[in-house]
């Protein structure tokens, strides 16, 4: 506290940490979630030159191979916050995410220059089996939606002219349709196997889903000269076919 803020900002050879352990001005912060895309991102980054050391570590920030970047882990729904407020200089974040935040927040959309076609599902609706969807969306009927992303469940149903009772879920969307709690369920399918285990049934796509690399506009334009190369190499890593 009685710190002088003098030697927080006082200018470090690049790649050197400050005491305080915040990042040297042109260090890169790239932001990733444990969990799929934490283990789907490696291998690109890899490509890219970039080992991430400590993973299996508890810490939170984790250094690479270069000095000049490191990982924070967030999690998936905290990406784009991130790197939105300048936490992160680059993240990494499904579609499903970005662009519920973007639904929720509004404003410009995120800057989301390579799409890195990694854990890859898509965002559709499911009824119990024998529900008769298209009689529950017939133009003017109401409808009980649980889900996460209830900005992009609104657009979906708002666009198709049907009426929506939108119920927040944080986590088991799957449970909402067979306790009565809602009709359909908004959520992410990849195998389809979660459905099939709990007797639903896919009957609408709202969109495909990948994640993306997405970029904080300041960091964007001041780290320009890091982040080229990193970008390119990155996009170059990508594989051709989804
Ligand atoms: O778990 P936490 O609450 O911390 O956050 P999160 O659930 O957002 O993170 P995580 O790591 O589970 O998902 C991160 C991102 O991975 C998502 O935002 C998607 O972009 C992407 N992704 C790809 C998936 C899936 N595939 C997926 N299958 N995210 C979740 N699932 C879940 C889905 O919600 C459902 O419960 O897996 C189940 C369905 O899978 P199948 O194979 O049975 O159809
Ligand atoms: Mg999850």
């Amino acid at each position: 506290m009685n710190q002088p803020p003098v030697s927080l900002r006082s200018p470090s050879p690049e790649g050197v940490r400050p005491a305080w352990g915040g990042p040297t001005p042109n260090m890169l912060t790239l932001a990733l979630s444990k969990g799929r895309i934490f283990d789907d991102t490696l291998p690109l980054l890899k490509a890219a030159g970039i080992e991430v050391r400590d993973a299996n570590s508890r810490a939170l920030i984790l250094p690479t191979n270069r000095p000049d970047v490191r990982v924070v882990l967030v999690r998936a729904s905290d990406v784009p916050t991130y790197v939105q407020h300048g936490g992160a200089d680059l993240g990494v974040a499904g579609l499903d995410v970005l662009l519920e935040h973007e639904a929720q927040q509004g404003g410009a959309p995120m800057l989301r220059p390579i799409d890195l076609k990694i854990a890859t599902c898509r965002l559709s609706v499911a009824v119990r089996k024998g529900f008769d969807y298209p009689a529950a969306v017939r133009q003017g009927a109401r409808i009980r939606v649980a889900t996460k992303y209830t900005g992009l469940a609104r657009q979906h149903f708002a666009a198709k002219g049907v009426h929506v009772d939108l119920i927040k879920l944080y986590g088991s969307m799957e449970l909402a349709p067979l306790t009565g709690l809602a009709d359909a369920i908004v959520d992410l399918v990849s195998t389809g196997s979660t459905l099939k285990a709990n007797e639903l049934v896919e009957v609408e796509t709202l969109l495909p889903i990948s994640s993306h690399l997405v970029l904080n506009p300041v960091s964007a334009k001041l780290k320009r000269e890091a982040l080229q190369p990193l970008l390119q190499t990155l996009r170059e890593a990508v594989p051709a076919a989804s």
